[in-house]
């Protein structure tokens, strides 16, 4: 008998695990897809660590069944998944591509006949390159297309899938993909980056009617934020006026207008030297408030700030991974600098701090009040090196996940409303940026082989999500 304590998890608890499309399809030029922003940006020398790409990823595409079978082997109930636009709707308009969607259609059956619930996001971030130089995300008709292509994707898996999510974290796509420009499509315009912000919440809005209108009763609509937990590295006014310009930017760019229907003043006030906010028409705000029937909150570490002025640390040449970079993904808040939490770090230099998930929870279940939660991403990259025996331990990761389950147990017990949680990531993956430097998986993958080897943190969560239990320490 084990004397060490437990937490334990409501019955109901959905227990998951999270992929995106461009990150683990591969099969680029496959079934009639085009070209996303992310094809061309990795593909553009210098944009990604060592030139990796997307083009063969962990080839999902041909090897779904097996990836399904590595889910039932793992024992969890549901799959977080997203659908590659440009493979449904190459040119980002016009009807559908029969082969795209039947890919979805298959991996969706796949998945329903081993018991595994499908989790669908419509856009983790491949925007068709067609509507990219139309304008992209700065540009409205952008909204209007996104709209479009969710309505043909519901008309096709409406009678399948019950849990959809419109965007996952659309900050990403505003500030690192138009802003700082590490991400696609790299471009460095503060005042296309909140242009992009306000279509992206119109493109929610727009595509949470669609889908209602499409859907049958039932089904739940969701967006996967990653809102940032700020913290002032002092209690000086300087400092806490620094992490309420980031939380703005950070979280209440899209939680203002989806929640409230309204952009805050003091975002209005910080950025007015950006931009005029002219994108806003009349009546978008009430589109972009539409009923959620969740939310998804993605989170992986929190935010130190202080006041740039008289900080010893300078800000940074170049993208340092938390904030500092030539160009900020963060318009109208110049004046503020990025610190080194400290603590523990992942591979990714991610400081290692439950308390930010708790603080989360518990923040989204007073501001949504009635909308259940559900953490859509969360996990750690480690080296995860394979011995000589070929197995692959991981303690640091099992340590990350028994922290952060701890700390959403914490929230449970503290009243907020959570339903479930999606690791990040059931493979190793193209991390964005980092190409394949960086593992999220709970399956290690061979990218010469694509070999899946379960971690040890596999077999853990396993028995975490079979019994609903998370031991303190083991
Ligand atoms: C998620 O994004 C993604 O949804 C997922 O696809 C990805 O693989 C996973 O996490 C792991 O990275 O230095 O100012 O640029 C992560 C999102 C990471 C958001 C780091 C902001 C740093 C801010 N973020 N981040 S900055």
């Amino acid at each position: 008998m084990s004397t060490h304590t437990v937490r334990q998890f409501p019955e109901s608890f959905v227990w998951g695990t999270s992929t995106a499309a461009y990150q683990i399809e591969g099969a680029v030029a496959e079934g009639g897809r085009s070209p996303s922003i992310w094809d061309t940006f990795a593909h553009t020398p210098g944009k990604v660590h060592q030139g990796d790409t997307g083009d063969r990823a962990c080839e999902h595409y041909q090897r779904f069944r097996e990836d399904v079978a590595l889910m039932s082997e793992l024992g969890v109930r549901a799959y977080r998944f997203s659908v590659s636009w440009p493979r449904v709707q190459p040119a980002g308009a016009g009807p559908a591509v029969q082969r795209g969607l039947d890919f979805y259609r298959a991996l969706v059956d796949e998945l329903l006949e081993a018991g595994i619930e499908p989790y669908l996001t419509l856009y983790h971030w491949d925007l068709p390159q067609e509507l990219e130089d139309a304008g992209g995300w700065p540009a409205r008709n952008t909204a209007y297309r996104f709209a479009e292509y969710a309505r043909l994707v519901a008309d096709a898996l409406g009678d399948r899938v019950t849990h959809w999510t419109t965007l996952n974290e659309p900050w990403c796509s505003a500030f690192l993909g138009y802003g700082s420009g590490v991400h696609a499509p790299g471009r460095t315009d503060p005042a296309a980056a909140l242009r992009a912000a306000h279509h992206l919440n119109l493109g929610h809005g727009l595509a949470a009617r669609a889908l209602s209108d499409t859907l049958p009763s039932g089904a739940q609509l969701m967006v996967s934020l990653n809102p940032a937990v700020v913290r002032p590295r002092s209690d000086s006014a300087a400092d806490r006026d620094a992490a309420r310009r980031i939380d703005a930017l950070a979280t209440r760019v899209f939680t203002g207008p989806i929640l409230r229907g309204a952009y805050d003043d003091d975002l209005l006030a910080d950025t007015a030297s950006v931009t005029d906010w002219s994108c806003v028409h009349d009546g978008d705000l009430a589109l972009i408030q539409h009923p959620l029937d969740a939310l998804g909150i993605n989170y992986y570490t929190p935010s130190l700030v202080s006041a740039a002025s008289g900080s010893p640390d300078a800000p940074a040449e170049r993208n340092d991974g938390h904030g500092n970079s030539a160009h900020s993904p963060w318009p109208g808040a110049d004046g503020v600098a990025f610190h080194q939490s400290p603590g523990p770090r992942t591979e990714m230099g991610w400081t290692v701090d439950p308390t930010g998930l708790t603080e989360l929870l518990l923040r989204f279940h007073r501001e949504a009040p009635g909308v259940p939660l559900y953490i859509t991403e969360n996990g750690a990259a480690y080296e995860d090196k394979p011995d000589a025996e070929g197995q692959v331990h991981d303690p640091e990761r099992i340590a990350y996940l028994r922290g952060h389950l701890g700390a959403v147990h914490r929230a449970l017990t503290e009243g907020a409303d959570v339903r479930g949680y999606f690791l990040w990531s059931l493979l190793d993956n193209f991390e964005w940026a980092y190409g394949y430097s960086r593992r999220f998986g709970a399956y290690h993958v061979d990218f010469d082989t694509q070999r899946r080897t379960p971690k040890s943190s596999a077999r853990w969560y396993g028995r975490v999500a079979a019994s609903g239990q998370v031991p303190e320490g083991e």
